[in-house]
């Protein structure tokens, strides 16, 4: 049975997952940091902090070094690489990385000698690279929509209206912004098949599942829509990389992963996807059936979908589901964004998000209520220029704990109903995952048991098993040995609790609608 690598190239950081599909081990992991440990980026949090109106960037140089530094260290650490039999990945959506038409023979010829950053460097022709935080292309949104016939057309051809954060709208931007950058650009990549093309050793495609998050894909087609193509810049057809299944086969890894990092040199490499489809599989979620809250920088409510279903108001979104069919998604901006800022804000330790510390303040908190946007919120599209609490005047540290958490989770309950699942329990992942009094709060607003998994990273873990899926595994066997619900991990909703929240359902809606 075959031994497979997950790798995840997310916001804050790069990791990889090595699982062995025979004994359902995982045989190891490693993480590089932006922030910590590539700290003379200047990107703390994975991204440039001066960016203005909107304006979120990474610099691809970045994880370009954070990749050779992950793979050189988990090797120094007694790695070994020769053993795997094929390896995916995953990437946080709509990012975009612009290069040169050289790129692709370069990655044919790296010396592995060298590093990949200042091999590729040369390529890029745009230094940054527009990550999905970015709100700065409303402007280019409503370009778009009103080109096509309005942002109804944009929904029912892409599976989303004209969002800022996906990348046909950043292209858009680019390309009016920087016309001589854009003509020079030979190729357009998502975070995913950037990277993918630099396992494989050649510019390979983007997968059904993040190529949905572009504005860009035909959702019923699976293939590159003209009509979204036309209006979002000129000559992009020839920029970008051709959409497949994300089972795809992109032959064996790179020479310069070989010679410099001891792979098998028939490592088979399979095209990359976003966290959110990886996110899928590696919760053992990707059949129908359930519904996943994933809790990171920001926060996302998933699951799979047996056919393809739009939202009427737009907030949420339709992708391919790396395994055939559709996934639901629903991006929300402040989720540990706005639970960090809470806890910065009162010098507070996560113990103060834990049960005991919840425990001081009742359920429904007597009425007070807070709108927990940090940053300019997407679902629903709402800046409050910060935080928005239902009553003014100083309000006690636990107190704010409870609201900031019960509006997030009220908030997901508001919106995620146009996936037309009810369910009847709810799977968690993520960082704050692992807190029990978050998890509470969820099983308490959506009134449902939620189960923890055994799975560190659902992200690596997913992309993990859709490379060994790609190459012949079964995806319920795969499920069985790494997306298990941990022991002993499951919450119960309190007594009495869905009572109080379907009570309180309504009064946040007319408190967010105030504001909107
Ligand atoms: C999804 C989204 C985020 C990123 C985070 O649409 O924007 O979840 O994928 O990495």
């Amino acid at each position: 049975m075959p031994t497979v690598l997950g790798l995840d190239s997310s916001t804050q950081s790069i990791s990889a997952v090595i699982l062995d599909t025979g004994s359902g081990e995982l045989l190891a992991e490693g993480s590089v940091n932006f922030g910590n440990d590539l700290p003379h980026y200047g990107q703390p949090s994975g991204y440039d902090p001066s960016g203005a109106r909107g304006e979120v960037h990474s610099n691809p140089l970045m994880w370009l070094e954070a990749l050779d530094l992950l793979l050189g260290g988990m090797r120094a650490d007694g790695v070994d690489f020769s053993t795997i039999s094929a390896l995916s990945g995953s990437g946080q959506q709509h990012g975009s990385v612009y290069l040169a038409s050289c790129f692709g023979e370069k990655l044919n010829s790296l010396d592995p000698k060298k590093d990949l950053k200042d091999q590729l460097a040369g390529c890029l022709t745009r230094k940054s690279a527009p990550i999905w935080m970015d709100s700065s292309t409303s402007v280019e949104c409503s370009e778009v929509a009103s080109a096509v016939g309005g942002d109804d057309v944009v929904c029912a051809k892409s599976g989303s209206i004209a969002v800022e954060r996906f990348t046909g709208s950043q292209i858009r931007k680019f390309a009016k912004t920087e016309p001589e950058a854009y003509a020079e650009t030979g190729v357009i990549h998502l975070v995913s098949s950037f990277f993918a093309s630099i396992m494989a050793g050649k510019n390979v495609a983007i997968d059904h599942g993040d190529g949905a998050g572009m504005n860009l894909m035909n959702l019923a087609s699976g293939d590159w829509d003209a009509d979204l193509l036309a209006a979002t810049a000129e000559g992009l057809a020839e920029k970008l990389p051709p959409v497949a299944p994300s089972a795809t086969r992109s032959g064996p890894i790179s020479f310069y992963f070989v010679e410099k990092y001891g792979f098998a040199p028939d490592c088979e490499t399979v095209i990359w996807s976003g966290d959110n489809p990886c996110s899928l599989v590696g919760m053992g979620a990707a059949r129908p059936g359930k519904v996943v809250i994933s809790l990171g920088t920001s926060d996302t409510l998933f699951a799979a979908m047996p056919e393809a279903r739009t939202d009427p108001q737009g907030f949420g979104h339709a992708f391919g589901n790396p395994v055939g069919g559709y996934m639901s998604l629903i991006c929300f901006k402040n989720g540990s964004l706005a639970r960090e800022a809470v806890k910065k804000e009162f010098g507070l330790e996560w113990s103060a998000f834990e049960k005991k510390a919840l425990a001081e303040t009742p359920l429904g908190n007597d009425g007070f209520m807070m709108l927990p946007f940090y940053e300019p919120e997407i679902t629903p599209r709402l800046d409050t220029g910060g935080p928005v609490f239902s009553e003014e005047g100083s309000h006690r540290a636990a107190q704010v704990v409870r609201a900031v958490l019960e509006g997030q989770f009220l908030n997901m309950r508001l919106h995620y109903g146009w996936l037309g699942i009810e369910p009847t329990r709810i799977a968690i992942t993520g960082g704050a995952s692992a807190n029990d009094g978050i998890a509470q709060v969820i099983a308490n607003v959506f009134g449902v048991p939620v189960d923890r998994l055994d799975v560190p990273g659902s992200a690596a873990i997913g992309a993990g098993m859709r490379a060994a899926h790609a190459i012949g595994g079964d995806l319920e066997s795969l499920e069985g040995q790494f997306s298990q619900v941990q022991a002993g991990s499951t919450i119960e909703p309190e007594v009495g609790a869905k009572e109080v929240y379907d009570a309180m359902l309504p009064k946040f809606k007319a408190f967010l609608d105030a504001k909107a």
